[in-house]
C-alpha cells in the first residue's frame, strides 16, 4: 500500500507531528512545535495560562488551534507530500475540555483558507459570522467559543464537584465500577460540572463539549466530532463497559449534558474527509480521512505496541504514567487507577502521576545542575536506597495518591546533600509507581520505558530494581503521535475492507531498541523491597496530617 499517515500529538507543552510510510514501515517525518517558543502571544508557560490559583490550570484552546496551523505551514516548508496523506489521526492530552457555542459548527464547516485558522474561530468581525447567527448574535460575537479557556488534567480545583458526582453515583468503588474510575479532579465530568455552577450563562451558551482531541479533530474534518472510547473513559461520563454515555453520570454533573455532548465513537471511526481548508492551503489530499482522535495514554499503547494483555509501560513525560493493556475490564476499587478503552477495542489500565518531569526538573533547577547528564551522574553516584532517606515529591498538588497540599517531605535526608536529593526524587516516583500499580495484580515479564527521562541509564537501573524487573527502552520517542499514525493506518485499511491485525499493523515499528535491556541488581532490588515499605509508612503519615476536605 503506497502511500502516508499523519499522527499528530496535542500534549500539553507542544503539538508534535509524526509521518509514516506505512509499506515502508518507515517513520519519514518527526517534528514538535513547542507552545511557549513558538506561540509566546498566549503567554503559557509550559503550555499553561498563569493563574494565582495553584490548582486552577488552564490552557487557550486558540493556542491548539495557532499551532495546527503553524505545523501544517511547518510540513509543507520541510516539502512534505501532503498530497500523499491517506488518513489523519492524533492524540490529544486527556481529559482538557473545550467549549463550543451553536456558531461553531457552521464556522468550522466553512474555514476560510485565507485566514487563519484562529481568525475563523474568533470571527472577530460581524462579516465573518455565519449568516443565519449574524440577526442573533449582533456584533458582541465573541467566536465560537462559550468559555475562552480550557481547564487541562493538570487542573485539580474541583474537590468539591468531585464529591458531589461520587456521592450520587454511590461511592468510590461504584464510581470506578460504572465509569471506568473514581472521580477525579482533571477529569472533565467534574470539570464541566464546576463550569455550570461558577458560571451557568455560558454553561447554557454551550451547544457542544468537546476534549482536547476532538476539538483538533473537528477542526481537521471541519465539523464537530465525535468522542473516542479511549479518551471518552476519562471523563466520568462514560459507562466503561457498555461504551455509551451513561445516564446517571450525566444527571450528577449538569443539565441538559446530553445534548451537548457528541456521540462516543469506537477508535477506529472515521470523521470524514479533511477539511477543504488544508486541501487549499496546503495541499493535502482532498480525500485523506480524518480518524477520531484519542487521548494520548491510549495513543501510546499502540505506539508502543502494548497490544497483548498484560504489557506493561512506564512513560516518563510530563506526568510519569504506568500502564498496561488488558483484556477483561478490571477496575480499581481503591479508586487510584483508571480503566479506559484501548484502541484495539480491549481495555487498558492507567496510573498518573503529576509530579513527573516538572518535579525532576525542580529538583535539577534548585541544586544548580546543569543539564540531565550531570543530574544522572549524580543518581549514579549514591548507593540504592540512598541510605534510607526518603522524599515525598509531591512539588504540585499530586494526582496518586490524592494530595491537595502541596509540599515535599524529607525522611532521614539531608536537604543540603545534592546527589542524595538527585536520588531520593527518582527512587520516590519508582516506589510509588510499584506502591501504587498494586491493584492491576500484573506482574510483567518486562517492563517498556519511553518518555523523555528513559534515555538516562542511571534512572532506568532505578527502575529496574525498583520494580525488580527486566527493563526495555523503546527506540519510539514520541510514542503517542507513532501511536496516532498507527491508528490512522488501521482505520483506514478497515474502511477499505481489509481486517489489519494489531500485532502487524505496529510490526517494525514499535521495537525495542536493540541491547538497550537493563536487568535489576539483585542486592538493589533486595534493599527496595524494604524501603518500599518505609515508603508506604511515611506516605500514610504525612497523608493523614495533610488537611483533605471532602472525604478524599
Ligand atoms: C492521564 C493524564 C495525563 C495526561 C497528560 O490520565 O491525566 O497523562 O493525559 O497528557
Amino acid at each position: 500500500m503506497a502511500g502516508l499517515f499523519l499522527g499528530l500529538d496535542a500534549s500539553t507543552q507542544s503539538l508534535s507531528a509524526v509521518i509514516i510510510d506505512y509499506a515502508r514501515r518507515k517513520v519519514v517525518y518527526d517534528k514538535s512545535l513547542n507552545f511557549d517558543r513558538a506561540l509566546p502571544q498566549y503567554q503559557t508557560q509550559n503550555g499553561v495560562l498563569p493563574n494565582p490559583d495553584p490548582l486552577v490550570k488552564h490552557s487557550p484552546p486558540l493556542m491548539w488551534a495557532d499551532a495546527l496551523d503553524l505545523i501544517f505551514a511547518e510540513m509543507k516548508k520541510d516539502g512534505v507530500a501532503l498530497g500523499d496523506l491517506l488518513a489523519i489521526s492524533g492524540s490529544g492530552q486527556q481529559h482538557g475540555s473545550v467549549y463550543f457555542n451553536s456558531r461553531a459548527a457552521a464556522a468550522l464547516a466553512g474555514l476560510n483558507p485565507a485566514k487563519p485558522l484562529v481568525e475563523n474561530l474568533r470571527l472577530s468581525r460581524r462579516s465573518d459570522l455565519p449568516r443565519r447567527s449574524r440577526a442573533k448574535t449582533g456584533t458582541k460575537a465573541e467566536g465560537v467559543f462559550s468559555r475562552k479557556t480550557s481547564p487541562i488534567w493538570m487542573d485539580s480545583s474541583t474537590a468539591k464537584e468531585c464529591a458531589e458526582i461520587r456521592k450520587a453515583l454511590g461511592g468510590i468503588k461504584a464510581t470506578a465500577q460504572q465509569t471506568g474510575s473514581d472521580t477525579f479532579e482533571r477529569f472533565t465530568g467534574p470539570q464541566i460540572r464546576k463550569f455550570y455552577k461558577t458560571e451557568p450563562e455560558a454553561y447554557a451558551q454551550t451547544a457542544s463539549i468537546a476534549l482536547v482531541s476532538s476539538f483538533m479533530a473537528s477542526l481537521l474534518a471541519g465539523k464537530i466530532a465525535p468522542i473516542d472510547h479511549g479518551d471518552g473513559a476519562g471523563m466520568n461520563l462514560m459507562d466503561i463497559r457498555k461504551r455509551n454515555w451513561l445516564p446517571d453520570a450525566l444527571k450528577a454533573t449538569a443539565p441538559d449534558l446530553n445534548r451537548k455532548l457528541p456521540p462516543v465513537v469506537a477508535s477506529s471511526t472515521l470523521v470524514g474527509a479533511v477539511s477543504p481548508y488544508f486541501v487549499k492551503k496546503f495541499g493535502v489530499n482532498p480525500k485523506a480521512q480524518i480518524q477520531v482522535w484519542s487521548g494520548d495514554n491510549p495513543c501510546s499503547v499502540i505506539g508502543l505496541g502494548l497490544i497483548k494483555a498484560g504489557q506493561v509501560a512506564i512513560s516518563l513525560g510530563t506526568s510519569d504514567t504506568f500502564f498496561g493493556s488488558m483484556k477483561k475490564c478490571q477496575t480499581d476499587e481503591h479508586g487510584e487507577g483508571h480503566v479506559f478503552g484501548s484502541p484495539t477495542g480491549d481495555y487498558m489500565t492507567l496510573i498518573c502521576f503529576k509530579n513527573g518531569s516538572l518535579a525532576r526538573e525542580k529538583v535539577r533547577e534548585n541544586y544548580g545542575i546543569k543539564d540531565w547528564n550531570e543530574f544522572g551522574k549524580r543518581v549514579a553516584a549514591t548507593p540504592p536506597g540512598n541510605h534510607g532517606g526518603i522524599l515525598l515529591p509531591w512539588f504540585d498538588a499530586e494526582i496518586v495518591p490524592r494530595v491537595n497540599q502541596p509540599g515535599i517531605h524529607r525522611f532521614d535526608l539531608d536537604e543540603k546533600n545534592v546527589a542524595a536529593n538527585c536520588r531520593a526524587i527518582f527512587e520516590a516516583q519508582m516506589m510509588s509507581m510499584r506502591l501504587h500499580s498494586q491493584w492491576m495484580k500484573v506482574s510483567p515479564e518486562q517492563i517498556y520505558a519511553t518518555g523523555g527521562a528513559s534515555n538516562d541509564q542511571a534512572l532506568l537501573q532505578v527502575l529496574a530494581d525498583v520494580m525488580n524487573c527486566r527493563v526495555l527502552r523503546i527506540e519510539v520517542s514520541k510514542s503517542a503521535a507513532l501511536g496516532a499514525a498507527l491508528r490512522a493506518a488501521h482505520g483506514w485499511l478497515v474502511q477499505a475492507g481489509e481486517k489489519p491485525e494489531w500485532e502487524k499493523v505496529v510490526a517494525g515499528f514499535t521495537d525495542p531498541i536493540p541491547h538497550s535491556e537493563i536487568s535489576p541488581d539483585k542486592k538493589a532490588a533486595k534493599i527496595y523491597d524494604k524501603l518500599v515499605e518505609k515508603y508506604a509508612a511515611r506516605e500514610r503519615e504525612a497523608l493523614k496530617q495533610i488537611h483533605q476536605p471532602f472525604g478524599l
